[in-house]
């Protein structure tokens, strides 16, 4: 469980303190993720703003100012480009709502980064005021030329060479959650005073959870396997069975509760969707980083998801993500074992399972 501590630290002084720590360091990255988090904390008070906009009598496309209103995703879009553009930090830019690689403009300065983002995700969920996310992934470029414009072999690079993952997770209060490579932390933004604050440092996950997460509706367009693991975690047996099903339909928010109390997130493949529905570069690397980096395992039911060879900015990826030892049984029923529930019950025994609820 994540420990909850005391002492004021904001998350700029947190990266500073952080960028210290390397010795190559230039402060490059540093600027960026406050670029980025200036971005982050708009986009928070707009998705909080958005009610009111609707109850002040938004017509169309207008506000009651005059204004022309944006659907969120897409401002969420723009201020992320619009943040990130002119820093000098990015070679180039990819996001859910943009089909090809976004340009750094001719006029400003190019750096060694490359960025790919998901601005609002939970598009089912912007409109009824239920938790909705971003997800962002960083890496450096490998194109040696540092004045030029990222490329596609910028981008297409597993996701164990992310430098930087993390999501902002708009929900009671705005949460946001990263890692570097050396754990993962949360901070909770006090809008009073506009900034975030260290709220959980180092989170670790529980190795064995007691919820599932996945779009049960499409069970009878998976295949016997997933059908199958999905039966077991509802059969009882163990000490904390069966499974309690949690599903919010923004990955966000059901991997922000897995990542502090434990248990598995899927997407599979189905019938329709024979990659599963989810985008490997900018929702499932970002996440499964995170997820790893607490001391959880993020699978496509047969490989780390942080290996997978990208073909495509877009291209998407059935997949397993959670506890440790839940996302391990899952991979066995998808390789057809089926694992009996007395191996649940004994890792149980064994003191596996944490008692934080789900
Ligand atoms: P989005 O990027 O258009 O919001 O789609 C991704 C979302 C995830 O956040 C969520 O896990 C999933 O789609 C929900 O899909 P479904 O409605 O099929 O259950
Ligand atoms: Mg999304």
């Amino acid at each position: 469980m994540p420990v909850t501590i005391n002492k004021l630290v904001t998350i700029e002084r947190h990266i500073s303190e952080q960028q210290i720590l390397h010795a190559s360091a230039t402060g490059e990255f540093s600027r960026m993720m406050r670029d980025m988090l200036l971005a982050i904390r708009i986009i928070s008070r707009e998705v909080r703003r958005a009610g009111f906009n609707d109850i002040l009598g938004m017509t169309e496309s207008q506000n009651v100012h005059g204004e022309q209103v944006k659907k969120l995703d897409e401002f969420a879009n723009e201020t992320i480009i619009r943040a990130m553009d002119h820093g000098g930090h990015l070679c180039a830019m990819a996001s859910e709502e943009a089909e090809g690689i976004i340009p750094i403009p001719e006029e400003y300065e190019r750096g060694n980064y490359i960025l790919l983002f998901d601005p609002l995700d939970g598009s089912s969920n912007i409109d009824v005021n239920v938790t909705i996310g971003t997800i962002f992934s960083v890496f450096r470029r490998v194109t040696p030329n540092r004045m030029g414009m990222g490329s596609a072999e910028d981008f297409l690079q597993p996701g164990d060479r992310q430098i930087a993952a993390g999501y902002a997770c708009y929900g009671s209060s705005t949460n946001l959650v990263y890692t570097t490579g050396s754990g993962v932390n949360i901070f909770t933004l006090d809008p009073t005073v506009g900034e975030f604050f260290l709220t959980h440092e180092n989170v670790r996950m529980p190795e064995r959870g007691q919820s599932y997460s996945i779009n049960e509706g499409n069970y009878h367009r998976w295949d016997a396997n997933i059908q199958a693991y999905v039966d077991h975690l509802k059969k009882p047996g163990g000490k904390h069975d069966p499974y309690s099903l949690r599903y919010i339909g923004t990955a966000v928010a059901d991997i922000h509760r897995i990542l502090q109390h434990g248990g598995i997130f899927m997407y599979p493949a189905d019938k329709d969707n024979t990659e599963g529905k989810l985008r490997l570069m900018y929702e499932l690397n970002p996440l499964a980083m995170l997820i790893e980096q607490a001391g959880g395992r993020a699978s496509n039911g047969s490989e780390r998801i942080l290996e997978l060879r990208p073909e495509g900015i877009h291209q998407r990826t059935p997949v397993f993500m959670g506890s440790r030892i839940d996302v391990e049984e899952a991979e066995a029923f998808m390789r057809g074992e089926r694992p009996p529930l007395a191996a649940r019950q004994q890792s149980s025994n064994n003191g596996t399972v944490s008692e934080g609820g789900a």
